[in-house]
């Protein structure tokens, strides 16, 4: 089984039929994957290399440095989490521009659209709003912001401010707290050359380090886009390929920035007529990968498809343009397209693919350009017209935009004096066992979207309450696992009655959807935010909560930075797929145990979901019995 999503499935044949060479076709095409690798034990740090440690004993235990395997496993991950934290935050910094060219006069498209989390935001950094306008106050943001990425003499204060006080203490006493997001960066690079770092447990800190750089740089990430775009509230939506119609221009917009995005959602509205002219019934824009989530919580676009499905969506014929920024994008959407007539758009300086259109994204002329890429789509239609096309019939209902601030509006119809109580009443009650948020993307190594669906399912049924991020939210949303529906299917008596509470107190006439989306990769922060609130209410810090984050399918170095920074906030982290450090017992063992004992949190490494689910379940067991509460049995 490639895919739990019949429209992929679907789509699968298409491309079988049509001889299209799809994600799953490669993945084939390169195995057996390298032994190596997959352990982590080689090395191209410099060229006296490439090296490689052996498994057996009678085979080379040293690259020609010296370096252990040890040395190699603990240095490649490290780097992976500098790549990560290099992805969130360049996405921030991205942001943190544009808003400050909003406030010199040089971005009018870009308005603050949320100044009531301006002021929020600025509040909790300790930015005094008084007497300020809202330009005065962005521009002091904005310095804010820029401050925390060169290398400062004090630790950085957006991880500070949004963390709990236990939770500062303990990373300062490790001595991990980073003084800069990009100095932290570079020297993750600089430590992991030829000749510096070669001390693994060293190594490993040095690389919770960075992580809390790349939680800086994702926390504002999301607080940024809220101030320019809004604080995503509930909204309902479709999701899957059955929401292009053949008649319609299809537009996608893929990656992670919601900078072009959000214009180009504002813009579409305005071009229906120009689609009309062009015989098309109107346009209907569509999200892929975390982009798609950005605008699904905001604006309701439905989101198509996720990860390794990306490609599939083109061979329906329908899909008359793909707009992309960066990250997470095939560059094999070019050749499909080419099949096709569908328009791939590249729109950033710095992520171009061979054989796309770029049309590079001005924030001066950010209304101009999303005009022009429009445009391309309402022509790639008029090209298709008469063509046939293969939309498969599947979409499910999707309830998106559940930020912290829109979590708490909802409890606070249940007690408006202190809408957490209800919440922490029902953990200590056991009608909620505990949280779990499921972070990350889908990998062709696992069949897409099951590890998600199978431990949901068997979480939901124990009264687990349910978060999701980035492209595990897509697989919840495409299956439709975020209704009220999902709810009633598979929740347990206790997580059914709490979430029917909060649905019923807001007028929904029903529960709240099975699984709660939040958001895109970099707003796992929100959740965090949320676990810091209940924390704080409890008078615990996080590692004693009975909260844990799941990455089943997750594949990208941002992965890896965002479950290092989970287990350093202290949660437990379940990994569905393993991760190249299996070659050192080592660093094994420091991820799986050993740093348990300096931070809380930990990787829990189990690769079929019916077991990480009991994993996951019985890791919330413990902390709950930690915090004194009754416990449940598997
Ligand atoms: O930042 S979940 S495949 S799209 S990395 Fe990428 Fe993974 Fe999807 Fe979003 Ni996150
Ligand atoms: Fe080999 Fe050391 Fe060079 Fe790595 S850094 S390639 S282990 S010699």
């Amino acid at each position: 089984m490639r895919s739990r999503d019949s429209a992929v499935n679907q789509m699968l044949e298409v491309a079988r039929q049509e001889a299209i060479e799809t994600t799953w076709d490669r993945f084939e095409a390169q195995l057996p994957q390298c032994g190596f690798g997959e352990l982590g034990v080689c090395c191209r740090h410099c060229v006296m290399g490439p090296c490689r440690i052996s498994p057996f004993e009678d085979g080379p235990q040293r690259g020609i440095c010296g370096a252990t395997a040890d040395t190699m496993v603990a240095r490649g991950l490290v780097r992976a989490i500098a790549g990560g934290a290099a992805a969130h935050s360049g996405h921030a910094k991205h942001l943190a521009h544009t808003l400050h060219k909003w406030v010199k006069g040089e971005a009018p498209d870009y308005p603050v659209k949320n100044e009531a989390k301006l002021r929020a935001v600025a509040t909790r950094q300790g930015i005094s709003s008084e007497g300020l306008d809202v330009r005065e106050l962005a521009a002091k943001v904005v310095e804010s912001v820029f401050s925390q990425f060169a290398e400062g003499e004090e630790p950085l204060a957006w991880a500070g401010a949004t963390m709990t006080a236990g939770r500062v203490e303990a990373l300062a006493k490790l001595g991990v707290l980073p003084v800069g997001i990009d100095s932290s960066i570079a020297e993750m690079m600089h430590r992991t050359h030829i000749g510096v770092d070669a001390d693994p447990v060293n190594l490993l800190l040095g690389g919770i380090s960075c992580a809390i750089a790349d939680y800086t740089g994702c926390h504002i990430g999301t607080d940024l886009a809220d101030i320019l775009f809004g604080t995503p509230v509930p909204i309902q939506s479709e999701a899957n390929m059955g929401v292009m119609k053949e008649n319609s221009v299809n537009i996608a917009v893929h990656g992670h920035n919601p900078v072009l995005s959000d214009v180009i959602v504002r813009i579409a509205k305005e071009m229906e007529d120009e689609a009309r002219a062009a015989g098309a019934d109107g346009i209907i824009l569509v999200g892929i990968c975390c982009t798609g989530n950005e605008v699904l919580m905001r604006h309701g676009i439905p989101p198509l498809t996720h990860g390794v499905s990306q490609e599939l969506p083109i061979m329906t014929g329908a899909l008359d343009a793909i707009v992309v920024d960066y990250q997470c994008v095939f560059p094999s959407l070019v050749e499909v397209a080419r099949c096709y007539g569908t328009r791939v758009i590249t729109t950033m300086g710095m992520a171009k693919i061979p054989g796309a259109t770029h049309i590079e994204l001005v924030e001066g002329e950010a209304v101009e350009k999303a005009k022009e890429i429009i445009r391309l789509g309402i022509e790639a239609f008029k090209a298709r017209k008469g063509r046939p096309v293969k939309i498969p019939q599947v979409k499910n209902k999707v309830v998106s935009g559940f930020s912290v601030e829109a979590i708490v509006a909802a409890l606070s119809k249940l007690n408006g004096e202190d809408p957490l109580k209800p919440v922490i009443d029902n953990i200590v009650n056991g009608n909620i066992q505990g949280v779990v948020l499921f972070a990350g993307c889908n990998n062709v190594k696992v069949p897409q979207d099951n590890n998600y669906l199978v431990m949901a399912e068997e979480l939901a049924k124990r009264n687990v309450l349910l978060l999701a991020t980035g492209c595990g939210a897509g697989a919840y949303a495409r299956q439709g696992f975020m209704t009220p529906e999902a709810t009633e299917k598979y929740a347990g008596e206790g997580l059914k009655a709490v979430l029917t509470a909060i649905g019923e107190a807001n007028g929904l006439g029903g529960p709240l959807p099975l699984v709660l989306h939040m958001g895109s990769c970099v707003d796992n922060t929100r959740a965090v935010d949320l676990a810091v609130a209940i924390a704080n209410k409890l008078g615990v810090d996080l590692d004693k909560l009975p909260v844990v984050a799941s990455a089943p399918e997750y594949k990208t170095e941002k992965a890896v930075a965002i479950g290092t920074w989970a287990i350093s906030a202290g949660l437990p982290v379940h990994l569905g797929v393993i991760p190249p450090v299996l070659g050192s017992p080592l660093v094994t063992s420091v991820l799986t145990s050993g740093v348990k004992d300096l931070l809380g949190g930990y990787f829990i490494v189990e690769t079929d979901p019916y077991k990480a689910a009991e994993k996951v379940f019985a890791a919330i067991q413990e902390r709950r019995a930690g915090l004194g509460l009754g416990t449940s049995q598997w």
